[in-house]
């Protein structure tokens, strides 16, 4: 048997955990996810918007949204540009571990839809310029998830 996750429309309700920090690339990436998921079917009063300070702020609202139960998935979208000091190092990978963390101890799908990047023109080609958008790719991430989950439960 094969199991895999389709793209119909899931059931449930959304939660796109956003970033302030950055908002010129996280506001494309909300964007798209809200795009993404308007395409496949999901209506817009099925899906929350939170927004958060920064990246790192992301792991612990994320965790408290999957843990309540109230979502189908959640959708986390920040972008970290490195800059001069190590402080990028530990934001990247606090957001990744946490947010990776938030999946696993809920069992609800957690999408990593954050960008980490060297420069703000990568940043900028990964927010829907001209390397697709982020975003949506972790909206339709979340939906095969959620899809793939219900299969197998
Ligand atoms: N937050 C980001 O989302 N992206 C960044 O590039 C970034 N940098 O470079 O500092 C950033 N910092 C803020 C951080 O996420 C927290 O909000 C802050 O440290 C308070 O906890």
């Amino acid at each position: 048997m094969l199991y895999e996750g389709d793209f119909r429309t899931p059931a449930g309700r959304f939660a796109l955990v956003a970033a302030r920090f950055n908002a010129f690339v996280v506001d494309p990436l909300l964007a798209g996810a809200r795009d993404a998921l308007a395409r496949h079917g999901v209506p817009d009063d099925r899906v929350d918007v939170i927004r958060v300070p920064g990246s790192f702020e992301i792991p612990l609202v994320a965790q408290r949204l999957a843990e309540s139960r109230n979502y189908a998935a959640v959708i986390c979208l920040g972008c970290i540009i490195r800059g001069e000091t190590d402080h990028y190092d530990h934001v990247a990978g606090a957001a990744t571990h946490g947010i990776l963390n938030a999946g696993l101890k809920s069992g609800v799908p957690v999408i990593y839809g954050v960008l980490t990047c060297e420069t703000l023109e990568q940043a900028i080609h990964r927010a829907g310029a001209k390397a697709g958008n982020k975003g949506f790719e972790a909206a339709v991430t979340a939906i095969e998830t959620v899809n793939l989950l219900a299969k197998l439960a």
